[in-house]
């Protein structure tokens, strides 16, 4: 029932900000309770966790997101686990980073099953001040999937942690638009989890900024890695620049033309989460992914862009909570039934309850 809901009528401004004191002061102090608990007031949307993002947000755009999606089982969270444990472990000369791992898996319940798929490497990272864990299940957010788990990343981002690794689920339309919210998304596959390669038949080749063929120790890895491979070939065609650079030199053209605008070629690569095979040079894909939208500009204009798409989705959620605060229930019940009478089309229908939909 769309109307009558429990979230019927709330607004921010019934909490009064002096009664219970916002969790953000002691985030950016990096206290690690009020985290957790100022992720749970998100999750839940409770108005004390969006007044307390509110504070936070001027703290956040230095994150690195990485988005890492595929199909159930290919390895994800284990693969997550690895990164984690090597930008806390890095090798001589580099410095340790922090990092979140949030897991977004709607169909598993908030408390209930594993968060990561190697318990071993769990524990290593637990205790760890350095990473944060966090599982949301979120079905029931008002703002949708994308938005609420954008939340909890700003909160991260905002605590300081460097690397924010956001695993999702399957390749449904839910994905894609987390994959939005990243930086860099990894699509992960894996040899013989079907007929087919799974993120293909979704499309969401698209949006991978590097592929990873995990379990690369299973029969069937060189099969994947080659579709991959020819599936990439299928979907971007053109020609690289670089490849006719020396042609274009033969040109009298400006110096300032002849440099190419480096492009992206996602990178297809090997591992073996259960034994941390190829995590390194996952790692340097991700760090040479980032430089890559430095150098280009890519950076300010993808963060223009996910920032775009939060404002959006809250947008649309805004006005259609105004709205049904504003519309009449008796309304919308009589215009629902003459539509399913077939009296009224659908876009009359919308007419009718946002023109004349107002009770008061
Ligand atoms: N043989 C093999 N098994 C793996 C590999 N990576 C993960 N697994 C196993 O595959 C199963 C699913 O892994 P998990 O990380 O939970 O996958 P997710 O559902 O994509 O998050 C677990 O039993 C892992 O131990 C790998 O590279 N090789
Ligand atoms: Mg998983």
């Amino acid at each position: 029932m769309i109307f009558g809901g429990p979230y019927r009528g709330r607004r921010l401004n019934n909490v009064s900000q002096a009664a219970v004191p916002s969790l953000a002061p002691a985030v950016l102090a990096g206290e690690r309770l009020a985290l957790a608990r100022l992720l749970s007031q998100i999750e839940n949307d409770a108005p004390l966790g969006m007044l307390a993002l509110g504070e936070l947000f001027p703290h956040t755009g230095k994150a690195h997101l990485v988005g890492v999606t595929g199909a159930p089982g290919t390895g994800k969270s284990s693969l997550v686990n690895q990164l984690a444990l090597y930008f806390r472990r890095p090798p001589d000369g580099e410095s340790p980073r922090r990092v979140a791992i949030l897991a977004v898996d709607p169909s598993s319940p908030f408390t209930g099953g594993a968060i990561l798929g190697d318990r071993v490497r769990m524990r290593d990272l637990s205790g760890d001040p350095g990473v944060f864990i966090r599982s949301m299940a979120a079905r029931g957010s008002l703002g949708g999937l994308a938005p609420a788990t954008a939340s909890l990343a700003q909160v991260f981002d905002a605590a300081g942690f460097e690397l924010i690794l956001i695993e999702t689920v399957g390749a449904g339309q839910a994905e894609v638009d987390i994959a939005r919210l990243a930086h860099t998304t990894i699509v992960v596959e894996a040899p013989g989890l079907g007929d087919d390669i799974q993120a293909i038949k979704a499309g969401i080749l698209e949006i991978a900024d590097i592929l990873v063929v995990n379990k690369a120790d299973r029969p069937g890895a060189d099969n994947t890695e080659r579709s991959l491979r020819n599936m990439l070939q299928l979907a971007h065609p053109a020609p690289r620049q670089f490849q006719h650079h020396g042609r274009l030199e033969k040109v009298t053209v400006p110096a300032a033309v002849l440099v190419p605008e480096p492009i992206w070629e996602t990178p297809v690569l090997r591992s073996v989460a259960t034994e941390g095979a190829g995590v390194a040079e996952l790692a340097a894909a991700i760090a040479r992914h980032r430089l890559h939208l430095e150098q280009t500009g890519d950076w300010g204009r993808r963060e223009r862009f996910r920032l775009q798409a939060e404002l959006e989705a809250r947008l649309r959620q805004g006005l259609l909570e105004r709205w049904r605060e504003s519309a009449s229930p008796t309304l919308y019940d009589e215009i629902l039934d003459r539509l399913v009478a077939r009296r009224i089309s659908p876009v009359q229908a919308v007419t009718a309850l946002i023109d004349g939909g107002s009770s008061q």
